[in-house]
């Protein structure tokens, strides 16, 4: 049995205020740009529940919330702080791991298919990280189980807030049958409004999609967005960024989506790591694309390269992993290129 778990903090930027901001209490509290009596530009990054209940949302213009809700707590946002409550969290988490994949700032998917030989186990051993998650940092998260990432992601949301929420495998057609196809995990706004055009509105109608037609449509991405539909989903956790690794990360000089500017960028990178590994006299065997977007979530994509790898491959195998995975709704921010799974030109396993 697979059993894959994706935790993710509640309302996280809020939640790190509220921690050395106790007199938050259960006020509204936003995270944003400053809303200037209402004439503030910029966004709402995120909010607690509370502020929640008067519609604000992240992404919303700070102006629009402030007219929601004047009195809430307004609060610059601070991301080396975050950035240190997330690596507590995470340290947290990795224990109970067998594989661990950190998502962005407050998400993680860990793989504990072997630890775990039930689903009522797997329901105790959530509540354990859970638990421990808030007596170790004082936050509070979801957690979503299932059978792939894509389950337990959208179990997660459901969970929401402060919950866990299973779905085994023989539920996983029923949890997906009558979903809006924009609430699919991967599914961003304009692709939904594309699927609908098609006459696919539900997750039940796209998952009878005729494949082919998909792939006209979407490319590759098409034959996976039917076999998501169908709840499948064999992606693999992949192991950590940092571990026993050689990366090179590069932020674009303006946010984009031009895939030739972030082709261009991928060489450059490609060209530096594989310099890197000539010095160190080590080659690859995995390869991780990391894309970090303009609003701050990332995007970390793996793939294993069987041969010893040249600068050709490494090159040519980013940018396939990029353009059978980015998200064209958003613009890049950072490209990150790491190689890991090393090897010394001898044969022997090297930990860098
Ligand atoms: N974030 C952001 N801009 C957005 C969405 C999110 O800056 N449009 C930031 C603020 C969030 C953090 O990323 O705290 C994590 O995003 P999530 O989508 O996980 O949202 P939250 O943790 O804020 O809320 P939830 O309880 O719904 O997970
Ligand atoms: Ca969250
Ligand atoms: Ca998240």
């Amino acid at each position: 049995m697979r059993t894959i778990m994706l935790i993710d903090m509640d309302y996280f930027y809020v939640a790190c205020e509220e921690l050395r901001h106790p007199e938050i209490g259960d006020k509204p509290a936003i995270v944003g740009t400053d809303p200037k009596g209402g004439q503030g530009r910029g966004v709402v990054m995120t909010c607690n529940y509370k502020a929640r209940e008067f519609g604000i949302r992240s992404g919303m213009p700070i102006s629009a919330a402030y007219k929601a809700n004047p009195n809430a707590i307004y609060l610059p946002v601070d991301f080396k702080y975050y950035d240190e409550v997330s690596k507590k969290i995470m340290d947290v988490i990795r224990p109970f791991a067998e594989k661990f994949e950190q998502v962005s700032v407050d998400e993680a998917f860990i793989d504990v298919s072997k630890k775990i030989s039930s689903y009522e186990e797997a329901q105790d051993y959530a509540k354990k990280i859970h638990d421990e998650v808030l007596s170790k940092v004082g936050i509070k998260c979801s957690i979503g189980i299932g059978p792939n990432k894509l389950i337990s992601k959208m179990a997660c949301e459901k969970a929401k807030p402060n919950g866990i929420k299973l779905v085994r495998e023989e539920e996983v057609k029923a949890f997906l049958a009558d979903m809006d196809v924009g609430k699919m995990y991967g599914i961003g706004g304009k692709t939904a409004e594309r699927l609908k055009k098609m006459g696919y509105s539900t997750v039940d109608q796209l998952a009878k999609a005729n494949k082919m037609k998909m792939i006209e449509n979407f490319g590759v991405w098409g034959n996976e967005l039917v076999n998501n539909a169908n709840g499948v989903d064999d992606r693999e956790i992949v192991e950590n960024w940092e571990v026993k690794s050689m990366s090179r990360e590069f932020t674009l000089e303006k946010n984009t989506s031009d895939d030739s500017e972030i082709g261009k960028a991928i060489e450059y990178l490609g060209n530096e790591v594989i310099k890197d590994l000539t010095t160190q006299q080590v080659s690859f065997r995995t390869l991780t694309l990391k894309l970090r977007y303009g609003d701050f979530t990332e995007h970390i994509l793996s793939k294993s390269i069987r041969v010893n790898s040249d600068v050709t491959t490494l090159i040519d195998t980013a940018k396939k992993l990029y353009r059978e995975n980015v998200n064209h709704e958003k613009k890049v921010r950072k490209i990150g290129v790491r190689v890991s799974n090393l090897t010394n030109f001898k044969g022997q396993k090297k930990i860098i």
